[in-house]
């Protein structure tokens, strides 16, 4: 099983949430040991984490654990192998119960995000987001 921590669309109460069948792969609130840069960039007004340790605040999310499978349908979500999609890279998470692990997190290069909208925030909780069924 693979440790895989979400911060925005995959979150519960999210569009990405059912679409990537993540409510089965629960596995508690947690958030990032450092600070990171979490911000809404882009044309679809996207969650994205700058793989940038140390700015912003740590940030809130929720941790899941995925089999191969859930791993590879998350890839393709996030569009780890397009141009412009998110990179997955391990990050090191604290639960609630202040356990801590490392997780898989979706990340952006600053240069890969044409226009950033808002953040840094703590957490994402935003309406704005496109998903991508409804992109012209
Ligand atoms: N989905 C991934 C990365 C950004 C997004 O919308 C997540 O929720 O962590």
């Amino acid at each position: 099983m693979h440790a895989v921590f979400v911060y925005g669309t995959l979150k519960r109460g999210f569009v990405n949430h059912d679409a990537a069948w993540m409510t089965p792969w629960f596995a508690g609130p947690a958030r990032s040991v450092i600070a990171y840069p979490l911000v809404v960039a882009g044309p679809w007004y996207s969650p994205v984490l700058f793989d940038e340790p140390g700015i912003g605040s740590r940030v809130s999310g929720e941790l899941y654990e995925v089999d191969d499978t859930g791993l590879d349908r998350l890839d393709e979500i996030e569009g780890v192998a397009r141009p412009g999609g998110y990179h997955r890279i391990a990050i090191e998470i604290e639960r609630d119960d202040g356990e801590r692990c490392r997780a898989w997190c979706y990340v952006k290069r600053r240069a890969d995000v044409a226009v950033i909208h808002d953040g840094p925030f703590a957490s994402y909780d935003d309406t704005r987001y496109v998903p991508r069924a409804q992109r012209g």
